[in-house]
């Protein structure tokens, strides 16, 4: 039996199967797609991260790898029931089709790319087309303190993970104090602080 091995930058969206890992407790080695020696592509032919391999079983998707890391390992973390893995997937899924796209837009314009190359009006588009999503999300977490179940859950990190592009883009949050909360909440975990310093 091998030990289960992470592929990615901790900043990149490895961080948030690195992120359940360490939730999980689970014992892993953490692999740059650049290690000397590494022949990536074989993985994962995109060449894009996440990817893990797990004693032979290789996935990509970071969703699906996260899925797939609290379904085999259980715990709090974890669906309990039916009801509860499908308002997780929900979602799982929402954030990465209603937010990610538009919150990537956003950061990639207003910071990460080099200042000649950002498009000032595709980040102002992208912060507009946000603000139904987060809307929605604000509205959902009223009178909970966590999306799927009253505990921290997969969907919360999952959520959460996407989430946090929009606070690095510095997206006025303001409007929705109670997913401002929320996500203080979940970026607040001592898991997540450990992968991001190491
Ligand atoms: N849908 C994929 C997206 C993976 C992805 O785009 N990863 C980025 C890093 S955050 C990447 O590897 N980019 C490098 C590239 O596009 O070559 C997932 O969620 O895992």
């Amino acid at each position: 039996m091998s030990k289960l091995q992470i592929f990615g930058a901790a900043r990149s969206r490895t961080m948030r199967a690195l992120w359940l890992a360490d939730e999980l407790e689970l014992d892993y080695d953490h692999r740059l797609k650049d290690e000397a020696g590494l022949d990536y592509l074989s993985i994962n032919p995109s060449g894009k991260v996440p990817a893990i391999d797990d004693n032979g079983l290789v996935l990509t998707e970071s969703m699906a790898i996260n899925m797939y890391l609290v379904k085999k390992h259980g715990g709090d973390l974890a669906p309990r029931d039916l009801a509860e893995e499908a308002v997780i997937l929900q979602w799982t899924f929402w954030a990465m089709t209603e937010v990610e796209g538009a919150a990537l837009t956003v950061l990639f314009n207003r910071a990460l790319l080099p200042e000649d190359e950002r498009d000032a009006a595709a980040a102002d588009k992208g912060e507009a087309s946000l603000q139904k999503p987060l809307g929605i999300l604000n509205e959902a977490l009223a009178n909970r303190q966590w999306l799927a179940a009253d505990r921290f859950t997969v969907a919360d990190l999952n959520v959460a993970s996407v989430l946090s592009w929009v606070k690095l883009a510095r997206i006025d949050l303001g409007a929705f104090p109670n997913l401002t909360e929320w996500l203080g909440r979940c970026l607040g975990r001592p898991a997540l602080a450990k992968i991001l310093k190491g």
